[in-house]
């Protein structure tokens, strides 16, 4: 069951986590099962501190006794744990189905090391099926749909909802993404676009369980 295996790999990356850490936490349902765990630990004496890509994820940990500092005043993170909608053999992952990646893919970045956490169902031969979301600045919004169907995607969609900046989503639905890099830089350089959900170079290793049985992928 997913549920089973989302926590099975959240609990396996917590070997991951040692005392004295500043550790990110993801954002998501698989995250929340990170969350509960290192909340366990917290309690029973494990010294680590948090930053939490959303506020869901902030209260959650709170909630769980972690202590959360305010990502604006950090500039280096030891380990970040997340989720994924898409993970490939490469390390891969296409991010933010849970409207998040802007902040993710920033904490990512400041971090010594990132894992990603999930279930069977997120593991691909090569990402790509999943809807890519964009976060963008509200007032470009039919610029950059325009400039997302010129490079290729098959359909745009705003979806419901902002994000934790104020800003719009919209899914990108490309289908297959035979150049990663290409596209990633591609929507990196469209003004108005403030990120995106391939995650190219980010992550160190996966966590991924499937049917109880837990994988860890690396470079
Ligand atoms: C975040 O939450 C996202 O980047 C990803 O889209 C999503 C995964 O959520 P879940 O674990 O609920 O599938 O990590």
């Amino acid at each position: 069951m997913a549920d089973d295996d989302k926590r099975l790999a959240a609990e396996a990356a917590l070997d991951e986590v040692r005392d004295g850490m500043l550790v990110g936490l993801g954002t998501g349902s698989t995250v929340a099962f990170l969350i509960a765990a290192l909340g366990e630990r917290v309690r029973a004496g494990l010294r680590i501190e948090a930053v939490a890509t959303s506020i869901a994820s902030a209260r959650a940990a709170e909630g769980q006794g972690i202590i959360v500092r305010d990502f604006a005043g950090v500039s280096l993170v030891d380990l970040t744990i997340d989720g994924a909608d898409e993970v490939d053999a490469r390390l891969y992952a296409i991010k933010g189905a849970g409207g998040a990646m802007l902040r993710e893919k920033v904490v990512a970045a400041a971090s010594d090391r990132m894992v990603v956490i999930a279930d069977g169902t997120k593991r691909v031969d090569a990402i790509g099926a999943a809807k890519l979301p964009v976060e963008v600045l509200p007032f470009a919004r039919s610029f950059v749909t325009a400039r997302l169907e010129a490079l290729g995607a098959a359909a745009v969609a705003v979806r419901e909802g902002g994000t934790d900046n104020g800003n719009l989503i919209l899914d990108a639905r490309f289908g297959r993404i035979d150049d990663p890099r290409a596209l990633a830089a591609a929507i990196d350089a469209v003004p108005g676009a403030l990120g995106h959900g391939l995650f190219l170079d980010e992550v160190d290793a996966a966590y991924v369980a499937d049917a109880g049985v837990v994988t860890r992928m690396t470079r």
